[in-house]
């Protein structure tokens, strides 16, 4: 109990940050940057992130029907009745419902307050009938969360997935800190109080953050030893999951380290492992972490001191990419669902193929940035194909490991980003670019 206490403190440091950090960063850095360079920094941050986010679920689907992990692996269905609860469309309406929280400060707190993983090994090894509704603390007197029956009782109407839920709600907190930025640069000088408490709020936290980099080192051992001790059968790692493991590293290393370097040069001409390089301290912690938000304060230390990534650009694209920007959750959420189809002898059609391309991206789109949430909202996924929910039980023993290498492409993505924009946003980029989603291609 005692060995990971120095673990849980490094998680906390962290947590504490992400909400100061994300909007004095956007309500600072948008108010002092001129509106027509917010809106093309705004168009091309998303254009790029969803074409990325796109480009890896591809990759992830082309490795999964190369390989075939599922095919051959007898295993023993946990075959649980009843098909999908809900459907796709129900589920990316609560994705966008939950875009606007009804309390900005209680969708922050509430971001870590389910912790999935209990329910999710519950229903391991209790092979217990039933579908993953995590009910909210609130919800439920004894304080924790709980499996309901696959056919929730009839008032129960379709309950947020978690996961998806909190990311909605930071995207919420996101898009509220960048529209006061955005406000608080249209009001001038009668803004400007604001302005310089919130760069006063961004400086402290980057100072901070500095100071408590130094305990990282003995954090990062506590948390992922903490983690091993944990696992009861660590065998299980290699037999039964092997290859899935192979085509879910292979296609993250295919699209980490070498697709989004491969972007990176052709945007900027410049050399894509220098600036990785830089980006090393971010990407250990994501390994550590598992979370691409608690990652967010070295992220941005690292683009600002190592990178030297224009400040403006870093405080926009980082905390945006950090909400929505998830290629190694979306490719992750593809393999799997495809995977699991795999293993139920059930052959998808291009239709299906497609379907679960678009899937995988809006429930990347939806991950919350917090450990396993893409294993949460996977059920869109599975869900949307006719896959029983149910069979993500045939993943989760060996998720947490993945975990850490999804968020740490996460990661690399949402850095690669801040500095391809800060180059198309330098000052003598040529201002008349039409901004579209063919910029990006054109200017390749
Ligand atoms: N752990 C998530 C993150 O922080 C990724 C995931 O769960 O897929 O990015």
């Amino acid at each position: 109990m005692y060995f990971s206490f120095p673990g849980e403190l490094l998680m906390r440091m962290l947590k504490m940050l992400i909400l100061p950090l994300i909007t004095s960063s956007l309500m600072s850095g948008l108010s002092s940057m001129e509106s027509k360079a917010c809106c093309r920094m705004g168009v091309l941050t998303v254009t790029y992130y969803l074409w990325t986010t796109f480009i890896a679920v591809v990759v992830g689907i082309v490795l999964v029907l190369i390989i075939k992990p599922g095919y051959g692996t007898e295993m023993e269905m946990n075959r649980l009745g009843g098909g999908p609860v809900m459907t796709s469309a129900d589920a990316l309406l609560d994705l966008v419902r939950n875009m606007i929280p009804s309390n900005l400060i209680e969708a922050t707190f509430q971001q870590y307050k389910t912790d999935l993983i209990p329910v999710l090994k519950t229903q391991v090894t209790t092979k217990q009938p039933s579908f993953l509704y995590l009910m909210p603390d609130e919800e439920n007197p004894k304080g924790r969360t709980v499996l309901l029956e696959l056919t929730p009782p009839p008032d129960m109407h379709y309950k947020t997935i978690p996961g998806s839920s909190q990311q909605m709600n930071v995207l919420g907190i996101v898009i509220f800190s960048a529209t006061m930025g955005l406000l608080l640069g249209k009001m001038g000088e009668r803004g400007a109080p604001l302005v310089n408490v919130c760069q006063c709020i961004n400086e402290c936290v980057m100072k901070i953050i500095n100071a408590a980099v130094w305990y990282f080192p003995f954090g990062i051992i506590f948390l992922v030893a903490g983690k091993i001790l944990d696992m009861d059968d660590p065998s299980t790692l290699g037999r039964k999951l092997g290859w899935y493991t192979v085509t879910v590293l292979g296609g993250l290393f295919i699209h980490g380290l070498i697709l989004l370097p491969f972007f990176y040069f052709l945007l900027t001409r410049k050399n894509p492992f220098s600036y990785i390089r830089g980006l090393l301290q971010a990407m250990v912690i994501a390994l550590a972490t598992s979370s691409s938000s608690a990652t967010l304060p070295i992220t941005m230390k690292c683009l600002l001191e190592n990178c030297h990534v224009d400040r403006q650009i870093a405080r926009f694209v980082l905390p945006v990419g950090a909400t929505i920007n998830m290629d190694g959750t979306a490719l992750y959420e593809a393999v799997a669902a495809i995977f699991i189809a795999q293993v139920n002898e059930y052959e998808l059609d291009f239709g299906q193929l497609v379907t679960i391309s678009i899937t995988a991206t809006a429930a990347s789109i939806g991950a919350a940035g917090i450990p396993q949430a893409g294993l949460v909202t996977m059920v869109i996924v599975l869900t949307s194909v006719g896959l029983p929910p149910d069979d993500i039980t045939l993943i989760v023993a060996i998720d947490w490991i993945l975990d850490r290498f999804r968020t740490m492409i996460n990661v690399l993505g949402d850095a690669l980003a801040a500095g391809i924009i800060a180059h198309l946003c330098r000052k003598d980029f040529p201002r008349d670019t039409v901004v579209s989603p063919y910029t990006l291609l054109s200017i390749l």
